[in-house]
């Protein structure tokens, strides 16, 4: 595991709260790229230097510590500069990340789709173009000696030349984003329409506990086989014990409180996939005295990126380290308030999750002759059976399912036509 010291300056305008909130936020980002941080390091100094980040003592400090923990990374809670990032690095003999990198990492492995990826890379190469600068001028002559060969015009170092690949390549993108707009919107409306995918996506900012409850609602290993999915398969999971239907809960990329400003529409772009889910958990860290701007920041994103219509579910986390559980019901209706760490509490949830997705099911019976037994696989992978009579010509099935499989079923192997399952004399299932 890749062991990595957090360290930061804490300046005289930041006070020790905001200090220590964006410092375990990045100790939690540093973790979801599975990092293991070994310590924390800090300063108080009157402002930042341009030349270096820590003062001279403080350097000496930190590649001692550095040395002591066998650390493979530092990982700065700032965006430095790429001279301070180079200078550090060599100093202290670890590489060395800045937070914007650290999150551009994060963003690259959530981002699902085209424009996703897309828009993360064009935020990536603006962030690596100046430090590729650096990095030639810190490579000096040689640079230049080289570039003779290679055909390349007359005095175009490497630098330049890969320097003008990035503007190119940059540029390349952002025909790309602006060619997908419109794609995007379709595709967008398409999928809205796509009735009851049976999917919930946990959203929330970072270190409000999506994950571990992705964990306890999911059973921690069990990975979603299906291709269609595939893409996403570190963060989708199947809810286990599975229900009828099967629900799909994915883990989203975290909001960050700490986010650059030149990382918002990368940030945006991978929260996308949101939009595939029919239901948002929204999940708060009830325990954070800024929970209420939180959830409002959130709700604000969810909006813009087109997540308006999916419907929410208010989940407030970590009720056992702090937040008033009443309050938090009377303010907000329908919400549930829970500790991740109870597994009372998250099987909970999962009733919850699972009655919003039952409530639109449809009743239905088909008849299944013997000659096409083979389908009784698909009718009860795609729905639940309640009741199986047979007789010489074959079975019977009382189901109930999603209407859209319900109607495709029913088409082939039509009884009465669907109705509401509400209506039905639905018989409980244990
Ligand atoms: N006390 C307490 N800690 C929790 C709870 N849920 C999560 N945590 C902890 O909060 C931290 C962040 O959780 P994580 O699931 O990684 O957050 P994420 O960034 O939203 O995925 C971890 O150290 C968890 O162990 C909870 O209900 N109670
Ligand atoms: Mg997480």
């Amino acid at each position: 595991m890749t062991k990595a010291i957090v360290a930061a300056v804490q300046v005289q305008t930041v006070s020790d709260e905001e200090f220590e909130a964006s410092l375990a936020e990045l100790r939690q980002l540093a973790k979801t790229l599975g990092f293991e941080v070994t310590a924390t390091f800090t300063q108080k100094r009157a402002g930042f230097e341009k030349a270096a980040y820590f003062g001279t003592g403080k350097r000496e400090e930190l590649t001692a510590l550095v040395a002591e923990q066998g650390a493979d990374l530092v990982l700065i809670d700032h965006e430095i500069s790429p001279s301070q990032a180079f200078n550090l690095a060599k100093e202290v003999g670890a590489e060395v990340m800045d937070r914007t990198m650290v999150i551009l990492e994060i963003f690259h492995r959530h981002a699902a789709s085209r424009f996703a990826r897309a828009q993360v890379e064009i935020a990536r190469l603006g962030y690596m173009a100046p430090r590729m600068r650096e990095a030639a001028k810190q490579a000096g002559p040689k640079d230049r000696a080289r570039s003779g060969t290679g055909g390349r015009s007359g005095g175009e170092s490497h630098g330049e030349l890969d320097r003008r690949k990035i503007r190119d390549r940059m540029a390349e993108l952002q025909k790309e984003l602006e060619a997908m707009g419109a794609e995007r919107r379709t595709q967008r409306a398409r999928r809205q329409e796509r009735p009851g995918l049976a999917r919930v996506a946990l959203v929330g900012y970072t270190n409000a506990g999506k994950s571990t409850l992705m964990r306890a609602l999911t059973g921690s290993e069990v990975l979603v086989a299906n291709k269609l999915f595939a893409t996403l398969d570190t963060t989708v999971r199947a809810l286990h014990p599975e229900a009828v239907p099967r629900i799909l809960v994915s883990d989203t990329v975290g909001f960050i409180k700490n986010l650059p400003h030149g990382l918002v529409a990368s940030f945006k772009s991978t929260l996308d996939e949101a939009l595939e889910a029919s239901l948002l958990a929204h999940v708060v860290d009830a325990s954070d005295p800024g929970f209420e701007r939180q959830l409002a920041v959130t709700e604000e994103v969810l909006d813009e990126i087109g997540a308006k219509d999916v419907p929410r579910l208010l989940v407030f986390n970590k009720i056992d380290r702090g937040g008033d559980e009443k309050a938090l019901r009377k303010k907000y209706k329908g919400c549930v308030v829970l500790s991740a760490k109870r597994p009372e509490d998250v099987a909970r949830l999962r009733e919850t999750i699972v009655k919003f997705f039952r409530k639109d099911l449809v009743e239905a019976e088909l008849f299944l002759p013997w000659s096409e037994q083979k389908m009784r696989g698909e009718i009860f992978d795609n729905c639940e059976v309640l009741e199986e009579r047979s007789d010489a010509e074959g079975s019977l099935l009382r189901v109930r399912g999603e209407p859209e499989e319900v109607k495709r079923l029913s088409a082939r192997f039509g009884k009465p036509a669907a109705q509401p399952a509400a209506k039905a004399k639905a018989r409980k299932r244990s």
